[in-house]
């Protein structure tokens, strides 16, 4: 399963522009979903794939369990960004459940498409946000945050 979204971002007074690009990673199938599908239940979408986007607000199912956000309410994205820091929230079920791996990515450029691993917080990591900052003298810089839900 691979699914995604972009996300521009203009930041006057900063000397950049950065791109949020929200990626997924392939999933495993059927009963490793466990924690998440008693999520999905609990949260009133019963049997919805992690994939799908129950609300139509261009954010996963599972995007919504790993960010701790309404899988039948639109969203706005929910992610900080102060000076050169930006800052993604973790949900707490993703979080005690332990089968959710938070990766946040950056590129100097989107032509080489060449994506480093900045920041990673695998489980049982239970901080509740994940973030990174920009080196203050890059003129420019971009920044995506992987999703992988693997078995607890
Ligand atoms: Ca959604
Ligand atoms: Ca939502």
């Amino acid at each position: 399963m691979t699914a995604g979204k972009t996300i521009s971002t203009a930041n006057p007074g900063r000397r950049w522009r950065a791109r949020w690009i929200w990626h997924e990673a392939d999933n495993p199938a059927g009963s490793l979903f466990f924690n998440y599908t008693t999520w999905a239940s609990a949260n009133g979408i019963p049997g919805e794939l992690p994939e799908n986007d129950y609300d139509n607000d261009g954010l996963s199912n599972l995007m919504e369990y790993a960010l701790g956000l309404d899988p039948k309410v639109s969203n706005p994205l929910t992610y900080n960004f102060d000076d050169n820091t930006i800052t993604f929230p973790k949900g707490s079920d993703a979080i005690n459940n332990g089968d959710v791996t938070y990766i946040i990515e950056t590129a100097t450029d989107l032509v080489a498409g060449d994506w480093n691993s900045s920041v990673t917080h695998t489980p049982p990591d239970a901080s509740p946000t994940i973030q990174y900052s920009f080196p203050s003298d890059q003129p420019k810089g971009f920044a995506r945050l992987r999703i992988i839900l693997s078995a607890p």
